[in-house]
């Protein structure tokens, strides 16, 4: 995920003496959990970010490692080394933070989608070739067009192997429940068919044991981590959520916005939709 804005790993301050070898940082696997939808990543720009500091989570233990390009696995952290500030910063905490109604109530929804997350393999080599969602490139035209200040409900349907933490631009979102499928092959193979949920009787399908969201997901957010094998139901608002008001300015004007997978080379591979509003 390095190397574009979307760079929301554990962010590590240390101020260390110039000649010292820093101790690993004390970053618990609780901790690791708590940043889940950010914890994978793919280093793709090391020369430039000679600052850029690799660990590995192993025990609950962070071990230094040395950073490769191209590295990618779960459970690494990056520490960044902020070097002593050469303008004077003038910015504050404010004395009160923005009070957030984390209350969702799914029946304010005027509208319910479906979000299927589809991946491509090889037929030779079995590797995966790439990831759609709802079997639609980028380049298509827009299929999710809410209206501004609509509350919907989104139904992510994740048949691929992965966890993907979804990224919605604009809009925020809290993930209710998540289900697993029952007879997933069988929905996967109408799916690849028909590419259709309702037609594939995905509400049989999504009878599994229901998985308890984390607490740390019970709020608006727009990154969501959604597991394999399970329908997330996500309350979707397309509104300012601590306000309950209508966006300061025009969301509906061009180009509009997208949503995707936060990890960089699923969106790349091309896990990425356009998002478009209207009035
Ligand atoms: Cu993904």
């Amino acid at each position: 995920m390095l190397g574009k804005a979307a760079l929301a790993v554990l962010l590590v301050l240390a101020g260390l003496a110039a000649g010292t070898r820093p101790p690993p940082p004390p970053v618990s696997e609780e901790t690791l959990e708590k940043v889940a939808g950010s914890l994978e990543m793919y280093v793709d720009r090391l020369p430039q970010m000679p600052k850029v500091r690799g660990y590995s989570m192993e025990r609950g233990r962070a071990t230094p490692v040395h950073l490769a390009v191209g590295m990618y696995r779960k459970k690494w952290v990056m520490k960044f080394v902020i070097e002593p500030a050469k303008t004077r910063d003038h910015s504050r905490v404010p004395a009160r933070l923005l009070e957030y109604h984390a209350k969702v109530a799914e029946e304010e929804a005027t509208r319910k989608r479906y979000i299927v997350m589809y991946e491509y393999d090889d037929g030779a080599t079995g590797g995966p070739t790439h990831l759609y969602i709802n079997g639609k490139r980028l380049e298509d035209p827009a299929t999710e067009t809410p209206r501004v200040g609509a509350t919907e409900v989104w139904e992510v349907v994740n048949l691929t192997p992965d966890d993907h933490p979804l990224h919605l631009h604009l809009a925020t979102f809290q993930a209710v429940r998540a289900r697993g499928l029952v007879g997933l092959d069988e929905f996967r193979r109408c799916m690849a068919r028909l590419n259709d949920a309702a037609r594939c009787n995905v509400s049989q399908h999504a009878a599994g044991d229901a998985v308890g969201v984390p607490e740390h997901e019970r709020t608006w957010k727009n990154v969501g981590k959604m597991a394999p094998g399970h329908v997330t139901t996500a309350v979707v608002k397309f509104l300012m959520v601590d306000t309950g008001e209508d966006y300061p300015f025009d969301a509906t004007a061009e180009p509009g916005y997208v949503y995707h997978c936060h990890i960089l080379d699923h969106e790349d591979n091309a896990m990425i939709r356009p998002l478009k509003l209207i009035r």
